[in-house]
């Protein structure tokens, strides 16, 4: 789809002083082609781009608006907030209250420490793995992401997946020497490098639900797998939820799939569309965090009183709702027509949903992991992507992106979205 005229005069502006005319490389949509839209506002389950087109938006901020966008109980929380002041470089009154909330959701947390993007809090929680056990490796997993931090440029999803970059220029041999990446969904490949590396392994990290490689729901056993063998060898577990925290269920993977990690990273859902991560463990692995231990970490904006303010409306409004059951039922439903459209225009498919994240490969199943991942029909993928665009449809422009439902998605909106589906697939199935 083209672009609008503002959105093109936006594009080329941005063009000239941002690289690639956009502040995450996802956002340019390269994997699709076609310009960008430039966002003017959110409501509900619906974007209005600048030139004054709406879509039906499953992309809502890359996860973190599960309640869709501008839900008056956040807004007015942020409102009240934002009129006291925006930042004060003392602790507040909002931070202790959404730790507490963290707290209490999330039994594993015994305490949290907030920072500002996922990728700070995935940083941090490897670097005090590596204080707490003396060593130096991590294993994560391929197609996962956990951010831009230097130790997890290997072989990682999203963006890099989408660019189909295995590392990134400008990191050390050195780094990422200390990282190990096995297939996901391969608990004998766990195995084997445990059996190699075990005495050197400070950290398995692991998105419990990839949602960076498309959405890959962890095979039964394999997550209490890692959990075994993780101890076993006296490593640590850590569960990135960054995208599954409060958004698979309200307690996380974590309490979906009944496992305990040692330390959890969180962001997205947390912040309501600020900038806002943590990361968190039992009472004994935080004691080791800078001033009450060795472990340094530290951030300016770190528990902004108004980013704070927002998660704690958005948690309090999940936890008072309890929408899980419904958004995985919209969520399926979606996965289902989708597929079900592909199949009767000759096109492979394969889909699942988890909690209100879900995902459509164009492919035969089933997807286990990244190599299968990335059998994806990708020039049919970016065909597709852009007729729902132009049909008021917008779905994240990489087919290694998880997609994402909100409570403010109605029964009607799945309607519209699966008869633009099968618009589009009709005419991509017919150009491919
Ligand atoms: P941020 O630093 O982007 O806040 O979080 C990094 C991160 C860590 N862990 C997981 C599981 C994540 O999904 C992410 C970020 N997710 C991507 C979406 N696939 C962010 C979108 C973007 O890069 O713009």
């Amino acid at each position: 789809m083209n672009a609008g005229q503002r959105s093109r005069e936006l594009n080329e502006r941005a063009r000239r002083v941002s690289p690639g005319g956009v502040n995450s490389p996802v956002r340019a949509f390269g994997a699709v082609g076609g310009e960008p839209f430039f966002t003017a506002n959110g409501s509900g389950s619906r974007l209005r781009d600048v030139d004054g087109k709406e879509y039906i938006d499953y992309v809502l901020s890359w996860g973190p608006l599960i309640l869709g966008h501008a839900h008056p109980y956040v807004t007015e929380a942020v409102q009240r907030a934002v009129e006291k002041g925006t930042h004060y470089g003392t602790s507040t009154p909002e931070e202790v209250a959404l730790a507490e909330k963290i707290v209490a959701l999330m039994p594993s947390i015994e305490m949290v420490r907030f920072v500002n993007s996922g990728t700070e809090a995935t940083m941090s929680a490897v670097r005090l793995a590596r204080a707490a056990t003396g060593r130096d490796l991590i294993l994560k997993f391929e197609g996962c992401y956990h951010g831009h931090g230097d130790s997890f440029l290997a072989k990682a999803g999203s963006g890099m997946a989408t660019l189909g970059l295995p590392s990134s220029p400008g990191v050390p041999q050195e780094v990422t020497r200390l990282t190990l990446t096995v297939p996901f969904n391969d608990a004998g490949a766990v195995s084997e490098a445990l059996a190699h590396h075990g005495e050197r392994l400070a950290a398995v990290i692991v998105e419990p639900v990839v949602g960076n490689a498309g959405l890959i729901p962890p095979q039964p056993g394999f997550l209490e797998s890692l959990r075994e063998q993780t101890r076993r060898v006296g490593a640590l577990l850590i569960f990135d939820e960054v995208m599954t925290g409060f958004r698979v269920a309200l307690g996380g993977a974590q309490a979906r799939y009944g496992i305990e990690p040692d330390l959890t990273t969180l962001g997205k859902v947390i912040g309501a569309g600020f900038p806002v991560g943590a990361y968190g463990g039992a009472r004994e692995l935080m004691g080791q965090v800078a001033p009450a231990g060795g472990v340094y970490q530290a951030g300016t904006l770190s528990g902004n009183p108004v980013a704070m303010a927002a998660g704690l409306a958005q948690l309090e409004v999940l936890e008072r709702q309890d929408p899980y059951g419904m958004l995985e039922e919209q969520a399926a439903r979606l996965v289902d027509g989708i597929v079900q459209a592909a199949r009767r225009h000759g096109v492979p498919a394969t889909g699942a949903a988890v909690g209100s994240m879900w995902g459509v490969y164009f492919c035969e199943g089933p997807v286990r992991n990244f190599q299968d991942a990335m059998r994806v029909d990708r020039e049919l993928f970016s065909a597709y992507h852009g007729e729902c665009l132009a049909g008021g449809v917008f779905f994240a422009p990489s087919p290694f992106e998880a997609g994402f439902i909100s409570t403010a998605h109605s029964e009607a909106d799945v309607d519209q979205t699966l008869a633009v589906v099968d618009r589009s697939l009709a005419k991509a199935a017919r150009a491919g």
